[in-house]
């Protein structure tokens, strides 16, 4: 049995390091910051069924959704992790409708989705957290939401951690994707994913309860997923209901994910900024993309902190693919 070299997300974040001379361990200690909200965020994710922490809040998020109590400790873990170190001049999350301001000095801006998928929490489906994190943009004495309204190609980082039968911390800085699972004994990620790199597709996913509301070129493309034409892959479908664990499961095993827009969602469901955007980074990184229908996802402009935007990503033929019939059956502009 060959021996695999232990390597904590620690230390290869410190590797990674030196791969950015520019660096001074600001970024570095971010990343640590991040992988410690993560393992607290997990502890209690795994204990949700036992601490009566399961439930709603009777509150509602600025989506309009029912906030659980894991999405509230989620966003609270994150903010306060990261609020005073010096290190993030800004926060956005998914949970709150304006900036969240951190310290002046910051250099960084860090955006996130607490707990994407949340409303699997009772029934212990795999959820997950999202992050982006950009370099700050402005020069004045304290952040905007300008710092935040930056395109996906802007990213210094982005990554997810996935609370599934384990606890994985998936990460890249722009030179590759990295995942690490958690060993709770220790309390420590492990590298376990080293250079991910998504391989032949087997599945795609998507809702087909909304069949119906889709354009004419999502319709036939979706057709196209499921064989039919001479050039159809030959594909299993998987959906989820929690975009990180489907997410996860496409960049290890290969596939796409599309959440197109549609009559009732003429913007699509998904935000830019937390989701379309960091995901897209990293099936990018693994040799994928990411795209709206009609354009690359990490060029578009966020005009909003929860800007909605259509995605369609993972293996780059099988989007590429999609753009071609939208290109084909649906007008400009239209769904
Ligand atoms: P639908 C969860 O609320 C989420 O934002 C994603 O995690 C998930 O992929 C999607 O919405 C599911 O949406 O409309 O299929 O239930």
């Amino acid at each position: 049995m060959p021996r695999h070299e232990l390597v904590t997300i620690d230390h290869h974040i410190l590797e990674s390091q030196k791969l950015h001379p520019e660096a001074t361990g600001e970024f570095t200690n971010l990343l640590y910051d991040i992988a410690l909200a993560a393992k607290i965020v997990a502890r209690e994710v795994n204990r949700a069924g036992l601490v009566e922490i399961l439930g709603l809040t009777g509150e509602e998020n600025v989506q309009g959704e029912e906030v659980r109590k894991l999405d509230v400790y989620a966003n609270e873990t994150l903010i306060r992790m990261n609020e005073f170190t010096g290190r993030v001049c800004v926060m956005a999350s998914e949970e709150d409708p304006d900036i969240i301001p951190a310290h002046p000095d910051g250099k960084y801006v860090l955006i996130f989705d607490p707990l994407d998928g949340s409303s699997n929490i009772d029934y212990n489906v795999s959820i997950g957290t999202i992050f982006a994190i950009f370099r700050r943009k402005t020069t004045g004495d304290s952040c905007s939401v300008e710092d935040c309204l930056q395109p996906g190609r802007a990213l210094a980082a982005a990554g997810y951690v996935v609370y599934g039968s384990s606890t994985m911390m998936v990460y890249s800085t722009g030179h590759g994707v990295y995942g690490f699972t958690l060993d709770p004994s220790v309390g420590e990620f492990l590298l376990s994913h080293p250079n991910i790199r998504s391989p032949q597709p087997k599945y795609y996913s998507v809702n087909h309860a909304y069949v119906r509301r889709w354009s004419r070129g999502v319709q036939e493309y979706v057709k196209w997923l499921q064989g039919e034409g001479d050039d159809a892959p030959e594909l299993s479908e998987r959906y989820i209901g929690s975009m990180v664990a489907d997410f996860h499961r496409n960049l290890l095993a290969g596939g796409v994910f599309i959440y197109p827009s549609d009559a009732k969602r003429p913007q699509g469901k998904l935000r830019l900024l937390y989701e379309a955007a960091p995901l897209g980074f990293l099936a990018e990184q693994a040799g994928g993309y990411v795209s709206t229908g009609r354009e690359n996802v990490l060029e578009v402009q966020p005009t909003s902190l929860h800007h909605r935007v259509p995605v369609f990503v993972g293996d780059r033929r099988l989007v590429e693919k999609a753009e071609e019939f939208i290109q084909r059956y649906d007008v400009e502009g239209g769904t």
